[in-house]
């Protein structure tokens, strides 16, 4: 769906919109680079229609992010770090002085300016990689310690509340309303074996032993951006669903697509590996930046967290093909049956390497 001239005009972009196309590969909202020119000279911005079924409170959502990007700038400021607008995200307002649009479709749009000259990447390439992410988003939740958790809103309840995941499958299974069930028996077999992981994190975090931090809760690989030359990690993106959590999430989805030399939905699995070279750097990076605020306990369940991420993520991929294939986007059929089959062939890896991957968290 390309915009309108009613979103074209809404933002407060001096120039003369020339150009726009579809932009990066993220599942939830449709994202597109816009190119405005003036005086001869061209701007690129990022321009999202808000996936709205997902998200019920935009307003909300909206709010959020700009309380998390004025917090990271006022500390970015503070610490006089320099290329701010670099390591924070810039929302472009709306000619109303509003900082997103809601189009006569009921469609809501927001607008940010590109990060020219930084990369975002769906698979790593060198250890550099893991430590700059693990560094980047652990300096990003050390740097929300001290917003007030009450200003934001849930945006999506229940997260990553893998109990909560876990019983949806069971349900989407008891339902099949899609008769794929059939499909997929083996993969459901794998996480009825392992249903007492679920409730672990859950538990230590009712009874107080992991606090509940300000988290991203969306640490995939490809939601920071890194410095196109150095590799240096500069600006976490993504923040639609910066809310309460626990810190071994944000380091766990990172175990499970910064260790992996290979895409998400991979249909090779011999090359669906964590590479534990690349976890022991995501452990360092992650140490670097947030070790000092982490208790020991966190630390010490840096490993499980890759496995219960990973797995949780496959659980919703493998709930997302029974039910029809409604949240994430997919580009071929059985997508999420590939992306489900990556994941849990990961938690292998893992529970295969459970052992070196301990010594090397007892190590740092
Ligand atoms: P989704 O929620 O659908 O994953 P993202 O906000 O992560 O959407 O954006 C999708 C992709 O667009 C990112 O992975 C990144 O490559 C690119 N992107 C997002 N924001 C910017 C930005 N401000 N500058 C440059 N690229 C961006
Ligand atoms: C989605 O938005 P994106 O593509 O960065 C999803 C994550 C999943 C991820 C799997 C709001 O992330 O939770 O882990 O896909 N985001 C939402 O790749 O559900
Ligand atoms: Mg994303």
């Amino acid at each position: 769906m390309s915009q309108t001239k009613e979103v074209i005009d809404a933002f407060d972009i001096k120039g003369t919109h020339i150009d726009e196309f579809p932009y990066g590969n993220g599942h939830i909202n449709d994202t597109f680079c816009v190119v405005y020119e003036l005086n001869g000279k061209r701007f690129r911005f990022i321009r999202q229609r808000i996936n709205k079924k997902i998200f019920k409170n935009v307003p909300a959502l909206m709010n959020n992010i700009s309380l998390v990007i004025n917090h990271q700038y006022e500390k970015l400021s503070q610490a006089g770090i320099p290329d701010i607008d670099k390591r924070v995200l810039t929302l472009v307002p709306t000619k109303n002085g509003e900082n997103y649009f809601v189009d006569s479709a009921g469609n809501f749009w927001r607008t940010y300016i590109f990060l020219e000259n930084l990369i975002s990447l769906e698979t790593v390439e060198k250890t550099a990689h893991a430590f700059e992410t693990a560094k980047a988003f652990g300096e990003f939740q050390r740097r929300l310690a001290d917003l007030d958790a009450n200003k934001l809103t849930e945006t999506i309840p229940n997260f990553h509340h893998t109990r909560s995941r876990f019983n949806t499958l069971i349900s989407a299974v008891e339902n099949d309303k899609f008769n794929r069930a059939k499909d997929v028996r083996a993969e459901i077999d794998f996480v009825l074996n392992r249903e007492s992981i679920v409730d672990i994190l859950l538990n230590l975090q009712k009874s107080g032993v992991l606090p509940t931090r300000i988290t991203h809760n969306d640490t995939k690989l490809n939601n920071v951006m890194l410095n196109a030359e150095t590799g240096e990690g500069m600006c976490v993106i993504d923040l639609d669903t910066v809310m309460p959590g626990l810190s071994l999430y944000d380091f766990g989805d990172m175990v499970r697509t910064a260790t992996s030399t290979v895409e998400e939905d991979e249909r090779d699995l011999s090359k669906a590996n964590m590479d534990i070279n690349m976890f022991s750097a995501l452990v360092k990076g992650f140490l670097t930046s947030a070790g000092d605020v982490l208790v020991e306990k966190e630390i010490e369940l840096l490993p499980f967290s890759g496995k219960l991420i990973t797995f949780e993520i496959g659980v919703r991929f493998l709930t997302d093909y029974l039910q029809g294939d409604s949240y994430f986007k997919i580009h071929r059929k059985k997508q999420n049956v590939d992306r489900c089959r990556k994941q849990f062939k990961m938690v292998e890896s893992m529970e295969e390497q459970e052992i070196e991957m301990i010594k090397i968290v007892e190590k740092a």
